[in-house]
């Protein structure tokens, strides 16, 4: 049996729950099938290529809903998981026929999908997470951003976070398909010792500093928003905690920056910021109004390339949004 599983692209928690959706579906469903793992990013424009779901079976984890017959699992947590209404009634369709409900799952409610597809797995399959336990909880780190301070979240001492950074960046298409049978297989410090992977970091590191110094000349805040502008100095990426580790009063924070195939307005919120939450803007549904997606406290808008300007414009109005709010203590 082949079976191709599609994965958050550049995601700590995307590779980490491709590599625990192998170990439990050879573990609880067929010993003996071999594994595909195919990433996926959020785009402008069509997010899936049917043709690629040429597997046995099909498993999506991390990532938005596809209704195609084609895809036989499903996990994800994301707020914005289903791209139209349509998807969405194709899910709750699928919850009401046995057939497909035991296979696709989906909740929110969930720190990472990683920690939800070990709950999935243990309760509804009998899948032993013991051996995963490390895993589970640094996905819920990393994805939940429960770092303890934004010093912990930028300094990055532990070996997920140095693997988040690897994952991160990597243009190399192999890595991560490389990298995920490890995942569930090693600690994470020894999967850093690697030697196809030890040499990746220190130039990571030095990247790192370099992006926290062009964020530090370009990001202002103002009534508890930081915005920056970086588009000119193309970046595949960089540490979404640096703005409040400049900024450890901002509530909120809208970074524009471009890589080759997008421009992209992360809108995001201080981990650690000190108002109520209940009082906070929802970011998903700012990003929804432009086409993009996210969680409450953070999401994003991809826009192609060539439309820079309308990135920009949408940056704009929704620093001006956020400045004008005022979430309480
Ligand atoms: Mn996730």
């Amino acid at each position: 049996m082949r079976v191709r599983v599609f994965y958050h692209d550049k995601c700590f928690d995307g590779a980490c729950s491709a590599s625990l959706f192998t170990r439990f579906h050879r573990e609880c469903v067929a010993r003996d099938a071999a594994y595909e793992y195919h990433g996926l990013v959020h785009r402008a424009g069509a997010l899936f290529d049917e043709s690629a779901f040429s597997g046995d079976e099909n498993a999506i984890v991390d990532f938005k809903y596809s209704p195609s017959p084609q895809i036989t699992w499903w996990f994800d947590h994301h707020q914005s998981a289903f791209l139209t209404r349509a998807d969405h009634e194709h899910f709750l369709a699928c919850q009401r026929d046995p057939a497909c409900a035991g296979r696709k799952f989906f909740d929110p409610a969930y720190t990472s999908c990683t920690s939800f597809l070990a709950h999935i797995a243990t309760t509804n399959f009998g899948f032993n997470a013991a051996p995963v336990a490390d895993l589970v909880h640094w996905a819920d780190i990393v994805d939940g951003a429960k770092y303890e301070s934004p010093e912990s979240a930028v300094e990055m001492a532990a070996p997920a976070m140095k693997l988040t950074l690897i994952i991160e960046s990597t243009q190399d298409p192999a890595f991560i398909p490389r990298l995920i049978p490890l995942l569930t297989e090693m600690p994470l410090g020894q999967i850093l010792e690697q030697p196809w992977i030890a040499p990746l970091l220190p130039p990571l590191l030095e990247r790192h500093q370099a992006a926290l110094e062009l964020i530090r000349s370009r990001a202002e805040e103002r009534d508890g928003t930081i915005f920056f502008d970086i588009t000119d100095h193309p970046l595949e990426g960089f540490n979404k905690f640096i703005p409040y580790y400049l900024f450890p009063h901002a509530v909120y924070s809208i970074g524009l920056s471009k890589s080759s195939f997008r421009t992209k307005v992360a809108v995001g919120s201080n981990p650690w910021t000190k108002v109520d939450p209940a009082t906070m803007v929802n970011l998903a549904q700012v990003c929804e109004r432009y086409g993009g997606g996210g969680h409450a406290r953070v999401g994003a808008v991809s826009f192609p390339p060539d439309r820079e300007d309308d990135a920009r414009a949408a940056a704009r109005e929704i620093v001006a949004q956020l400045r004008a709010h005022k979430p309480t203590a």
